[in-house]
């Protein structure tokens, strides 16, 4: 009876497809995280007012590796005085996006301490992490590999899954590299965690 209740239920749960990816995607205030949000959902430019609670979207993607997983995205206010809820937001979290404007050089250090700080939170430990250098199209925005410096994402653990993609979330340059990426990242921790938790056993 025990295999037959077990045999049901993975059949449910195959009809059921892909569970969705929970992604929390934090920055600072003015980065484009609503923006982002709303290209990838719309696949259009909407002009957004800034975030005071959250935003959430449902999105499934359409082709490429990760096509036919969703992806319930939680767009969370960036103004100081709400980065303290960030946390209730990535409890449990598959994956952290992060954005932030490429060419604001006066607040790129205060993203790196947000950014370290979230992401080396005991709760977070090993949640991989996008970083979207977004705003591409400005002229004088950084590059890639200068914002990893300026993040000083190397300073994470050499386990801890991270990428930055260039982005511009006015057009939709970069995005879908994006969560193809992130869904890489989530399935290749998943599967580490798997044969950890094996190991142990
Ligand atoms: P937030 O959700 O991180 O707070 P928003 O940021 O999505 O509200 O965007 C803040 C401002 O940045 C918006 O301009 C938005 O149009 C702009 N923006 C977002 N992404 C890009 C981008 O890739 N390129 C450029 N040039 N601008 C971008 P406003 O003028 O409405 O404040
Ligand atoms: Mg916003």
């Amino acid at each position: 009876m025990g295999s037959s209740f077990t045999r049901q239920t993975s059949s449910l749960l195959e009809n059921l497809g892909p569970q969705p990816l929970h992604i929390v995607m934090l920055g600072l205030d003015a980065a484009g995280k609503t923006t982002v949000l709303f290209r990838i959902k719309f696949d259009q430019y909407c002009n957004a007012v800034p975030t005071v609670g959250f935003n959430c979207e449902k999105v499934k993607l359409t082709s490429g590796k990760a096509k036919g997983t969703s992806f319930v995205i939680w767009d969370v206010g960036g103004q100081e005085k709400l980065r303290p809820l960030w946390k209730s937001y990535t409890r449990n979290t598959d994956g952290i996006v992060f954005v932030v404007d490429s060419v604001d050089a006066e607040r790129m250090e205060e993203a790196r301490i947000e950014l370290i700080r979230t992401a080396r939170s005991s709760e977070n430990s090993g949640v991989p992490v996008l970083v979207i250098a977004n705003k591409q199209d400005l002229p004088g925005a950084k590059d890639p590999s200068e914002i990893e410096k300026l993040l000083s994402l190397h300073e994470l653990s050499p386990n801890h899954l991270w990428h930055v993609q260039p982005a511009c979330a006015i057009t939709g340059d970069g995005l879908s590299e994006a969560l193809e990426k992130l869904y890489e990242m989530v399935q290749k921790k998943k599967k580490t965690s798997k044969s950890t938790l094996k190991r142990r056993r």
